[in-house]
């Protein structure tokens, strides 16, 4: 009896240290005013930065990067490029994933893996690779799971990234086809009431 207590003590333990998840993110960066080099973490509303650094970019900026409002070049300042990683974890479930990438815009070839759920894909942009919209749908998530932008190598220059857009895919069961499986039955049940009337 002592060993089931215990162990309900710790499972109920382990789940009140659970972390709350969530099940949406959308970040275009604009709340950055100023440049940044280095963010720390506690500098960003939605994100941690972990083993290395990013630098925050607003517009207009001294470097003479092009980004609608703020964004982010995912190779600090530190020759160590971080992994921007979200500071929650997401609920289970299946999810769209959208974001904008741009070569570094100044020199050299980047390469930047983006890890989600059962989403793995490693982007290699030349630097003068235009802006353009990622868009991933139906990315499975496990309970927990966080999505991260790990830029590779560390010469202070790196890929930009903006409009950061997590949404849950679950919203898209159809609905309508279930109401549809109903009408019949209701119709049917509809015209045997007015027989009934006549008789
Ligand atoms: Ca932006
Ligand atoms: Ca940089
Ligand atoms: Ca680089």
């Amino acid at each position: 009896m002592k060993k089931v207590l215990l162990a309900t003590a710790l499972l109920a333990t382990s789940f009140g240290a659970s972390a709350a998840t969530i099940s949406s993110l959308n970040d275009n960066f604009d709340s950055i005013s100023n440049s940044t080099l280095n963010i720390p973490s506690s500098g960003l509303a939605n994100w941690d930065v972990l083993n290395g650094t990013v630098d925050a970019i607003s517009t207009p900026n001294s470097f003479g990067l092009s980004c609608n409002g703020g964004c982010i070049d995912l190779d600090g300042s530190s020759r160590n490029a971080g992994d921007l990683v979200s500071k929650s974890g997401f609920s289970a479930g299946l999810y769209s994933l959208s974001f904008d990438l741009s070569g570094n815009q100044r020199s050299g070839t980047d390469s930047l893996t983006v890890s989600f759920g059962d989403y793995l894909q490693t982007f290699t942009l030349a630097s003068n690779a235009a802006w353009t919209n990622i868009l991933i749908s139906l990315v499975n998530v496990n309970e927990g799971d966080k999505l991260t932008f790990s830029h590779a190598g560390g010469d202070n220059i790196g890929i930009l990234l903006d409009n950061v857009s997590v949404s849950s895919s679950v919203s898209a069961v159809p609905l309508p086809a279930a109401a549809f499986l109903f009408a019949p039955a209701l119709f049917g049940f509809m015209g045997f009431r007015r027989k009934a009337k006549k008789a």
